[in-house]
């Protein structure tokens, strides 16, 4: 039997560098598809789909609200042809009612240790229009290492530099921010995979640079020490969410491989200064992740926020937009007040003004972004502020010697590039 797995592409920020990490969901996923299945992955972000393909059943992976609309047209493309389509993944969960309208059948949860059976159901012709085990998430323990096989690598790179792998170590998340969906998807519950698994997972990835895709990691102290204590030996280097701001634990986190890390910055306090302090202080850069939109924010707070910005030195900031997905508090109550203006899918990929900002015009908020942007760019552009980040872990790769790890080839040219007059 064979199966095409689609990705359906979506569009990027306004004013951030256009680049493609390869997919998660999709190769997490495919690791419970059962062997005997000939599965074909299809990145739409970077790769054409042939809908004269021959296969038996399309599966789409679907992250995000933006990339909903893309997906609906894929699959009517298919199921005109009779070729049945399952959804599955993220957006899928956040917006199954909709989504059942352009599918023949929809998956809501994680799929270890469930695929198989829907497989089985398929085959003898009886799949059905829903499987929900979204009340009921499997055993951690079941996560198996990502089949990443199904990926086409070589288009994963920007101007030739090899871009991150993403992995997972845990998932849900036990917070409950507004802006924030994963407290429906993951039940507000931190669910660790076991350290050995995640090491054996680790150590078959053919990268040195790694992108730990995990919500938070700051739920569990004990479990942090462990982790990175057991990483450190394998000399990866990675980018992550927030990492608890506790100095036993940056030393650790630093010690095994913290490259930079997400930040959220939402004001301009001393917590704030101090967080971004401490990670310098241990060598960990960070992306500040900004907000713009929320109710205390005017033009001016929006103008202080980002002189701040520039006075703490960050190393690189994403601005989005306060956008009200499904399933998140924010969206519950602004909804309740009356303040969401589009329901456009595709205008929610945190780049567009869809709600009634509180101290602003949409207009004017809009305007705000393009400045945030604008104005911590404006002695270098965001490709130069990556490419200044990846001249230092390319640094750091060279003083522990892994930098030729996964690609020695390099090396023997390097050395005859050296050795000539
Ligand atoms: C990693 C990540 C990213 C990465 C994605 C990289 C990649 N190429 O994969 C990057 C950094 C690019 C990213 C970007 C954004 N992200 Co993001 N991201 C995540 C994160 C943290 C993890 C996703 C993940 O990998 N999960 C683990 C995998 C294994 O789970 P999964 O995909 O659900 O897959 C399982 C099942 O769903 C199922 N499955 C998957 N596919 C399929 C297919 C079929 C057919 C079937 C049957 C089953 C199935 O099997 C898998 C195994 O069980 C989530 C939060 C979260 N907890 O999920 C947010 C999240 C998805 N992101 C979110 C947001 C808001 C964004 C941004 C829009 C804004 C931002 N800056 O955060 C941007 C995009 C901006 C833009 N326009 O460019 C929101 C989604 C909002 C929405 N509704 O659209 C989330 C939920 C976080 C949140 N704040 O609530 N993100
Ligand atoms: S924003 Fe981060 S910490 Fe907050 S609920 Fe979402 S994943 Fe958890």
């Amino acid at each position: 039997m064979k199966m095409t797995l689609i990705y359906p592409s979506w569009p990027k920020l306004d004013r951030q560098t256009e680049f493609h990490l390869p997919p998660h969901g999709p190769v997490v996923f495919a690791a419970t598809v059962p062997k005997t299945v000939e599965l074909h992955f299809i990145d739409e972000n970077l790769q054409k789909i042939d809908f004269s393909e021959n296969c038996d059943l399309v599966g789409l992976s679907v992250m995000l609200t933006c990339q909903l609309p893309r997906a609906f047209e894929v699959a009517a493309e298919f199921r005109k042809q009779g070729i049945p389509v399952i959804f599955g993944g993220i957006a899928t969960m956040l917006h199954s009612d909709e989504v059942a309208l352009h599918a023949d059948s929809i998956f809501l949860g994680e799929a270890e240790g469930r695929f198989a059976a829907v497989i089985d159901d398929f085959q003898s012709g009886g799949m059905k229009k829903v499987y929900n085990y979204m009340d009921n998430p499997p055993d951690a323990g079941l996560i198996g290492t990502a089949r990443r096989e199904i990926l086409n690598r070589e288009l994963y790179n920007y101007r030739g530099v090899q871009m991150l792998d993403l992995v997972h170590a845990s998932r849900g998340c036990k917070f409950d921010c507004f802006p924030c969906c994963t407290g429906f998807l993951g039940g507000k519950n931190f669910r660790p995979r076991p350290i050995d698994k995640v090491i054996q997972e680790l150590e078959a990835i053919q990268n040195n640079r790694l992108f730990i895709v995990d919500n938070s990691l700051s739920q569990d102290r004990q479990w942090l020490i462990d982790l990175f204590t057991a990483m450190a030996p394998l000399k990866k280097k990675w980018v992550s969410h927030p990492i608890l701001d506790d100095d036993q634990i940056l030393r650790l986190a630093a010690d095994a491989g913290a490259w930079y890390v997400y930040q959220a910055v939402f004001d301009t306090s001393d917590v704030i200064r101090n967080r971004i302090k401490r990670l310098k202080d241990h060598g960990i850069a960070i992306e500040g992740t900004i907000i713009l939109g929320t109710d205390e924010q005017d033009e001016d707070y929006i103008k202080r926020l980002v002189d701040f910005l520039l006075e703490v030195e960050l190393d690189v900031a994403e601005f989005t937009i306060l956008t009200p997905f499904p399933h998140s508090p924010i969206r519950a109550s602004l909804a309740a007040e009356g303040r969401i203006l589009s329901s456009d899918w595709l205008k929610y990929g945190a780049d567009k003004v869809v709600f009634q900002p509180k101290l602003m015009t949409p207009e004017k908020l809009q305007e705000m972004y393009h400045y945030a942007w604008n104005t911590f760019y404006a002695d270098g552009g965001h490709a130069i502020k990556m490419g200044k980040l990846f001249r230092k872990v390319i640094q750091r790769e060279m003083e522990d010697d892994t930098y030729y790890r996964y690609n020695p080839r390099m090396k023997r040219s390097f050395a005859k590039q050296k050795s000539q007059p």
